[in-house]
C-alpha cells in the first residue's frame, strides 16, 4: 500500500466528472486500499479518487470517530444517491484538497446510497449524521464539485486565493 499525494485546489482535475468503473478489478481494490491509507494518514474521514488524480468513480470513508469503537473502512465504487431527505443538517466541513479551511454547509440530513463493493456486489445503505454528510461530500468530488462551491462567491474567492498562495509556497519548498 502506498500513501498517494493529495491534489490541492485549484487543480483542473478536481473540477472534472469522474468515469464510472466498469468492473471492480483487483487494481481498483488496490487503488481503494491506497486511498484508505492516504485518508487515515492525512488524517481524514473520506477521500475521492479525483483527489489523488484518478478520474474514476471510487470513494473511501470511515466516519467512526470514537477510538474505542472498531474502525469501518468502506470502499464504494459507482456510488449513487437514491434518495435524500428534505430536512437538512449543517456541518462545519473541511476538505483534504483545501487544507485548514472550514465552512458550514447545509446538506440533506439522511441519504440512501447504492454502490458496488470490492466483490462487485451491489449494496445499499441509509446514511445519517456525519456519514450522510461525508458520502455526499465524496460523491460531489466525483462530479467535480467542492464544498466551497456552496459558499457565497466572495468567501469562495478568499479561500481559493489562500490556496493559490499555499500552492506557490509548497512549490518553492
Ligand atoms: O476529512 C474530512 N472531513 C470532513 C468533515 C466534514 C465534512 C466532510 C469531510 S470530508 C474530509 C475529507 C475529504 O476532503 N474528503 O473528500
Ligand atoms: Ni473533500
Amino acid at each position: 500500500m502506498t500513501i498517494r499525494q493529495i491534489l490541492i485546489h485549484p487543480d483542473p482535475r478536481l473540477k472534472m466528472v469522474a468515469k464510472p468503473v466498469t468492473t471492480v478489478t483487483d487494481d481498483l481494490c488496490a487503488l481503494a486500499d491506497d486511498m484508505l491509507q492516504t485518508m487515515y494518514d492525512a488524517p481524514g474521514i473520506g477521500l475521492a479518487a479525483p483527489q489523488i488524480g484518478v478520474l474514476q468513480r471510487v470513494i473511501v470513508m470511515d466516519c467512526v470517530k470514537d477510538p474505542d469503537l472498531p474502525p469501518r473502512p468502506m470502499a464504494l465504487f459507482n456510488p449513487e444517491i437514491l434518495w435524500a431527505s428534505d430536512d437538512l443538517s449543517t456541518y462545519d466541513e473541511g476538505c483534504l484538497s483545501i487544507p485548514e479551511q472550514y465552512a458550514e454547509v447545509d446538506r440533506p440530513a439522511e441519504v440512501r446510497v447504492r454502490w458496488l463493493d470490492r466483490n462487485g456486489a451491489q449494496c445499499e445503505e441509509h446514511f445519517t449524521g456525519l456519514w450522510a454528510t461525508c458520502v455526499q461530500h465524496e460523491i460531489d468530488h466525483l462530479n467535480g464539485k467542492l464544498f466551497i462551491d456552496y459558499l457565497k462567491p466572495l468567501k469562495r474567492q478568499m479561500i481559493t486565493r489562500k490556496m493559490v498562495k499555499l500552492k506557490r509556497e509548497l512549490a518553492r519548498g
